[in-house]
């Protein structure tokens, strides 16, 4: 339908569905949108094209386009949840915006035009270039795929151009009394004294808005909510908030944002949910099933988060990139607590030494925090997967990220998962301390007993972190598992068993549990995952990470029970 009359507030559609798409292989990504020797088919967006049987493992270059309407003398914004892993955006041959991280989701500004039908074309690229792309290196242990990854949306902006882009609700020190700060930054030309602001509580309450403070960009309120419940994994109670800019008593734009009132401390070498102590207990998950690939249907995402409440657990870290929104809203529902991280993974010197990467993991952080401020059950960012923290090459961009999201966001806990326990430098900078480690995997060739190094592993780890002078922070166990392939025991019950993962799932688990000093475990990890192919792959039977609880279709393996059985005992 064309919108011939230009809209007084802003509204949005989704664009999921079907789009032209070509692919063009190993070409130039200057290539011309316009060529007509293109033979263009219809694939279903979002979906990762190397994810179907005939692209499968292929990397290059691919174009998608469709139409989208734009009323006349409308601007719009696009938002792409995340498209990978290189790619440009135009709107009728006019290129808006070049991105380098394939998870990031992404905001785009279109232009007003005379026309109503506008060309939205999206150029893609899969191939790995460390010099264009430096986010995506092709050693990471999980397959990278390429497409338009995740839901496409256009919102059509007022004519006036008066218009709301963000809302952010924090719950404040008493958000039992449901004091909440609300920033809502605004886009306009004209001085923000000119406006006035609504707020609507839960579809019906009105509050007053006269505690507003103008700020660069927007305002800042202080609001209460009015009949506040706390959220919490076993009440994860929501709100919604919808905030008008009005001029003269007309209504210009209008926003809505569902929140939590909850407050995550870290203190006294522990974690506190709503003054609490929390111990943490899940898994680490990828967004990856065979079907789709990194793009999993909403109904596959409550699948697993029944999965994850089954198994005991009230937290998942969303490894080792930006999340789905869709994912992060059924967490928020169902009382599932959430690291989320930016993209990354291993990487050392090279990476850090690249001007690319540093601009654009900054980006990446800033995206994350912007798209994911309002989900309750976020109670810690994340960043730099397993970096070289054991080097000072690293340091100026451990540095600038933990002070950038404690800016961005002072309510919630910063961490990064590290391998280097021992000699990490940047422990200070961190409000928990995260530590991956697979004692008893890795590293054991000539142990008679692997099993029995988890335990000690873990004392070592902790009483370390003490000697340092970091008793006050809470120390996660970020990471730790063993591969077990699905069906496969054995009387050895050697290495790859399912019954040795469960025996080491079981040691690692009442290990860690056990420590005073750990505030928890993520194993490593849900699900199986197809990682790197060819060489690379060699550690990795069915060149896929098989260290999952359960095996990629979901099939729980032989250390289902066992962890449930160890989640679900009640805490000491
Ligand atoms: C690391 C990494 C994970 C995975 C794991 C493993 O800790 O963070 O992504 O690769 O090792 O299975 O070895």
């Amino acid at each position: 339908m064309i919108h011939h009359l230009s809209p007084e507030q802003s509204h949005e559609c989704s664009l999921n569905g079907l789009w032209q798409f070509t692919f063009l292989a190993d070409t130039n990504p200057d290539v011309s949108l316009e060529e007509v020797s293109h033979v263009w088919e219809q694939v279903l967006v979002p979906s990762a094209f190397d994810a179907s049987i005939a692209y499968a493992g292929k990397r290059g270059v691919a174009l998608y386009r469709r139409e989208i309407e734009v009323p006349v003398g409308s601007g719009a914004e696009l938002f792409f949840g995340a498209v990978s892993m290189w790619s440009r955006i135009y709107v009728d041959g006019q290129l808006l915006l070049e991105n380098a991280c394939g998870f990031e989701p992404l905001r785009v500004r279109v232009p007003a035009s005379d026309q109503p039908r506008r060309l939205l074309t999206v150029v893609v690229d899969n191939r790995f270039d460390f010099d264009r792309i430096p986010m995506h290196e092709h050693y990471f242990d999980f397959y990278q795929y390429g497409g338009i990854l995740r839901d496409v949306r256009l919102r059509i902006l007022p004519e006036h151009g008066n218009w709301i882009s963000a809302v952010r609700v924090t719950p404040m020190e008493h958000y039992r009394e449901g004091i909440v700060q609300v920033d809502v930054d605004v886009v306009t030309e004209l001085r923000l004294e000119v406006f006035q602001l609504n707020a609507v509580f839960d579809g019906a309450a009105e509050v007053n808005c006269a505690d507003c403070e103008a700020r660069e960009g927007g305002f800042r309120l202080k609001l209460q909510v009015p009949h506040p419940e706390v959220w919490s994994p076993d009440s994860p109670r929501l709100h919604q908030l919808k905030i008008s800019l009005r001029q003269g008593g007309q209504t210009l734009d209008s926003r809505s944002a569902q929140f939590g009132l909850r407050r995550i401390e870290a203190r006294e070498g522990q974690l506190w949910l709503n003054g609490e102590k929390l111990i943490l207990k899940g898994y680490n998950r990828h967004e990856w099933h065979p079907n789709g690939g990194p793009c999993t249907p909403v109904s596959q995402m409550m699948a697993d988060i029944q999965i994850l409440k089954d198994l005991g657990c009230n937290f998942v870290r969303g490894s080792h990139y930006h999340q789905d929104q869709k994912f992060l809203d059924l967490c928020d529902a169902m009382g599932l607590m959430v690291w989320e991280e930016n993209l990354g993974w291993g990487q050392r010197e090279k990476t850090f030494a690249s001007k690319k990467f540093v601009t654009d993991h900054e980006k990446g952080l800033r995206s994350m925090v912007a798209e994911s401020y309002n989900h309750p059950s976020i109670i810690m960012w994340g960043f730099l997967n397993e970096a070289g923290t054991n080097a000072e090459y690293v340091r100026p961009v451990v540095e600038a990220s933990t002070s950038l999201l404690r800016e961005l966001d002072p309510s919630r806990l910063v961490t990064f998962a590290s391998m280097f326990i021992m000699d990490d430098k940047y422990l200070d900078l961190v409000d928990v301390i995260s530590i991956n480690c697979y004692p008893g995997w890795y590293g054991c060739e000539d142990h008679p007993e692997p099993l029995s190094l988890i335990e000690p592993a873990i004392e070592k780890f902790t009483a370390s972190v003490d000697a340092r002078g970091f008793g006050d922070k809470p120390i996660l166990i970020s990471e730790i598992g063993a591969e077990g392939l699905y069906g496969w025991r054995d009387p050895h019950n050697d290495f790859f068993t399912e019954t040795y993962q469960t025996r080491y799932l079981q040691s690692a688990i009442e290990a860690t549990l056990g420590n005073h000093r750990c505030c928890g475990i993520a194993l490593w990890h849900f699900s199986d995952v197809r990682t790197y192919s060819g060489g690379w792959s060699l550690k990795r039977p069915r060149a896929f990470n098989n260290k999952g609880t359960l095996d990629e279709y979901r099939r729980p393996k032989e250390a289902y029970a066992a962890v449930k059985a160890a989640f679900t005992k009640p805490d000491k």
